[in-house]
């Protein structure tokens, strides 16, 4: 297939192929891109609001534990960096990666009864360990293990018939290539690197349809730049022009990835290369100037450790959903799945319990924007289309007294009970909307007001 031949493919089998209209239907227009084209690119991600994250590799099959001891500080993915391990040693344990219990159609389905509207998977970590079939090198799925399932084509096949966007997550840092696995690593004939890079994103990009998101990371190796991302960024436009791309193509300032690291208040700034910043394992106690996307795990690794029991609860996780919708957020979400290609089950059960939530809650979350109120002490709020939805953690007794409210307020009603109204009252600047005696979620109930 010709290289505009592969474009036209691409923009007529893309799911909602209205909101990859562009002019030309060129990527060579990209960063000319007006404020409207770049919101129609940008809407289905800022609509979806809830998406899942894959750590999976080779790392998987030690279940965060090499020769007998235990990774602790790292996450399970950084295993080789954490105990030292030569390439030529770790690359070993690909022989062992031999996910038999792993079925694509399964995790797509989770991910949807989550209710969450896109998946990301690791394609290739900082260990350089291919999840997919590349021409490019023999350190992939195809080639070093026994498995020889493209797992990646399995779960963008599945992710397409669930209806879930797929995305995949590249790490530029390859401890593969470089001298040795260090966080900060350098890695030699850094040119042929790039071509190597860019032939694996060609791959992806034109190998396994249409793809929602890309999420670059390990923008802290020494020799990236962001020349070098805008480089990378328009060579992947060039093949799906309508990507959400990650701001951590660019190069972000040390002090920020420090701050994030040491858990630090900062300021998210406005990538300079990419769609939407990426705080990691943290929400902004603020409304951050762009768009933006927590990505977090459900206990403490991100890869499959097997002694990582510290999960956070099925509460703490939606009321971050909320959180983060209501300062205009995406909320990505974590599983490590075994070497098995299992899933662990405590994830499952959470993933349940938010996918029952969001089927009441949902209307109050997807494709909401940043709410009116900020700092609530009770809880947060969203907005869509006139409505504000108020989202109360902490029922408070008879009634729901706001300050600051200037809308006007038609009808208020809960969404788990949309039939009824509550009573309303607005004078002096406050807002009263009387309540039922109970919460009708003990973690977060949304109460709608309606101002058309
Ligand atoms: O894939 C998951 C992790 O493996 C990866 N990102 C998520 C999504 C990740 N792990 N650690 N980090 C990201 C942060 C790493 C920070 C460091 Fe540094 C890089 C510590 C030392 C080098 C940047 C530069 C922060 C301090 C100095």
């Amino acid at each position: 297939m010709s290289a505009m031949d592969r474009r036209e493919f691409l923009w007529t089998t893309a799911a909602g192929a209205s909101l990859l209209a562009r002019p030309g239907g060129s990527g060579a227009g990209w960063p000319d891109e007006s404020p409207a084209e770049r919101d129609r690119r940008m809407a289905w991600w800022r609509e979806a609001r809830f998406g899942m994250f894959i750590h999976w590799g080779i790392y998987s099959t030690l279940g965060g534990v090499w020769k007998g001891e235990q990774v602790k500080l790292q996450p399970a993915e950084w295993t080789m960096q954490a105990k030292h391990v030569p390439d030529a040693e770790y690359s070993q344990i690909a022989a062992n990666f031999n996910p038999v219990k792993f079925n694509a159609r399964e995790w797509a389905a989770l991910a949807k009864r989550a209710g969450m509207k896109y998946l990301v998977i690791t394609s290739k970590h900082h260990d350089g360990f291919c999840l997919f079939d590349s021409k490019l090198t023999n350190y992939d799925i195809m080639d070093a293990t026994p498995f020889q399932r493209d797992v990646i084509k399995e779960l963008a096949e599945a992710c397409a018939a669930e209806g879930i966007r797929f995305g995949v997550y590249y790490s530029q840092l390859d401890w593969h290539f470089a001298e040795k696995p260090v966080a900060r690593a350098t890695i030699p004939n850094f040119d042929r690197y790039l071509e190597y890079m860019k032939g694996q994103l060609e791959e992806l990009l034109t190998g396994y349809g249409p793809f929602g998101s890309l999420f670059f990371d390990g923008d802290w190796m020494p020799q990236w730049n962001n020349v070098l991302g805008r480089e990378i960024e328009a060579w992947c436009r060039r093949f799906q022009p309508h990507l959400v791309i990650n701001d951590r193509l660019s190069k972000r300032p040390t002090s920020i990835q420090l701050a994030a690291l040491l858990k630090l208040p900062y300021r998210v700034p406005v990538p300079p290369v990419g769609d939407y910043a990426t705080p990691e394992q943290s929400i902004p106690g603020y409304l951050p100037p762009c768009d933006w996307e927590s990505n977090m795990t459900m206990n403490t690794s991100w890869g499959y450790k097997s002694f990582d029991n510290n999960w956070k609860s099925t509460a703490d996780l939606i009321r971050k959903l909320v959180d983060i919708a209501s300062k205009g957020g995406n909320f990505l979400l974590n599983v490590g799945p075994t070497g098995e290609g299992v899933i662990p089950q405590p994830s499952v059960e959470r993933l349940e319990a938010i996918g029952k939530w969001m089927q009441v809650n949902g209307e109050a979350i997807y494709g909401t924007g940043a709410g009116p109120l900020q700092n609530l002490k009770w809880g947060r709020s969203t907005q869509k289309a006139g409505n504000i939805y108020l989202h109360v953690f902490d029922w408070p007794a008879g009634e729901l007294k706001i300050k600051g409210l200037k809308q006007n307020v038609r009808r208020a009603y809960l969404l788990a009970d949309a039939k009824a109204d509550l009573p309303v009252s607005q004078a002096g600047g406050a807002t009263t909307i009387k309540l039922p005696e109970i919460a009708p979620d003990p973690i977060s109930s949304a109460v709608v007001l309606e101002g058309r």
